[in-house]
């Protein structure tokens, strides 16, 4: 167990610098592929919002999924940065006094306070359209239909069924608190819908059959509940200084959690039995899903 959890840190680690190589990469392309005039400032604030830390969580999920169905490394890593792009532009729009208002990020100002609001909304939707030009350009060496189908399950994770239209029932939520069933589907769209996609695009990377792809779905969707309870207990049991972040906002603005109407033993219980779920299901494919399985432990019990 103890050496489950050091080989996966290990790996969590290795990911998030091959990741962050890439990322620093194609930021850097951006400077050079053709003639365009780049503003340098916007630029920079897309840089301060992508290069900034962060765990890089999404992007392991992407390779480790890849890798257990025997999919391309290459392809899995340019993937792996177009959904750290989606994740980053939708931080630094939720840290935007229009949303939550917060002045840190990943122990870091935000990249409104660094720049100025503008740019920093200019930053966000460059991020989100370079994530599509990364997938759909041809250094991604996969087949046309399995770009399609990733540019399509992405648009579709981080649009109005997903990320942004859950962050919008997020915000609705403070005048018109939802019950238990309206703040899973909040959650499921708002952090849960990426998560899954980083599961399943191994399945599609991997070109992997149906029922493997529904596994990694479904895997994926069980560790998003998980990643969304933990984070709501963290929110209520941690402090700003280690988790790089304001805490106890959700209390403040009385807002309505599955921690706030059930208590944080009952998150607990709910987490244990949550990964259970998701590493029954990688249990067809043995120990080759042992990373992925800790991977699940570790976003339950995650303190940052
Ligand atoms: C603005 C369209 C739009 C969407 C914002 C995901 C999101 C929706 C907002 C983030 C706010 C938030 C703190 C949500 C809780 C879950 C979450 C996404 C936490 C941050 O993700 P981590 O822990 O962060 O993976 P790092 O920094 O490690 O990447």
């Amino acid at each position: 167990m103890i050496d489950e959890t050091h080989k996966f840190l290990e790996t969590l680690g290795l990911r998030a610098r091959q990741v962050e190589r890439a990322l620093t990469a194609l930021l850097d392309s951006t400077l050079r592929d053709d003639e365009i005039a780049r503003p340098d400032h916007l630029l920079a604030a897309m840089r301060h919002g992508v290069l900034n830390g962060g765990k890089r969580l999404r992007p392991f999920l992407v390779m480790e999924s890849t890798a257990l169905l025997g999919g391309p490394d290459e392809a899995a890593l340019r993937v792996a940065a177009a959904l750290e792009c989606i994740h980053c532009y939708s931080l630094i729009h939720d840290d935007l006094p229009s949303m939550d208002d917060d002045d840190l990020r990943r122990g870091l100002p935000t990249v409104h306070k660094v720049f100025d609001e503008a740019t920093a909304i200019l930053a966000g939707d460059t991020l989100l359209t370079m994530a599509f030009d990364i997938v759909a350009a041809p250094q991604t060496r996969l087949p046309d239909r399995s770009k399609t189908e990733l540019v399509l399950s992405l648009a579709r994770a981080a649009g109005l069924g997903g990320m942004a239209g859950g962050q919008a029932l997020d915000l609705q939520a403070e005048t018109m608190p939802p019950d238990e069933a309206g703040i899973i589907r909040l959650q499921a769209m708002k952090t849960g819908a990426l998560l899954r996609f980083a599961c399943e695009s191994g399945a599609i990377i991997a070109d992997a059959p149906t029922p493997q792809r529904q596994q990694l779905k479904r895997f994926g969707e069980a560790i998003g509940l998980a990643f969304q309870l933990a984070d709501d207990l963290l929110d209520v049991t941690s402090d700003s200084q280690s988790l790089g972040k304001a805490t106890g906002k959700d209390a403040a603005a009385g807002k309505a959690t599955l921690v706030a109407l059930h208590g944080p033993q009952w998150a607990r219980e709910q987490l244990s039995g949550l990964v259970e779920e998701a590493n029954a299901l990688l249990e067809p494919f043995g120990e080759k899903a042992n990373t992925l399985k800790t991977a699940a432990e570790f976003i339950a019990s995650r303190e940052n």
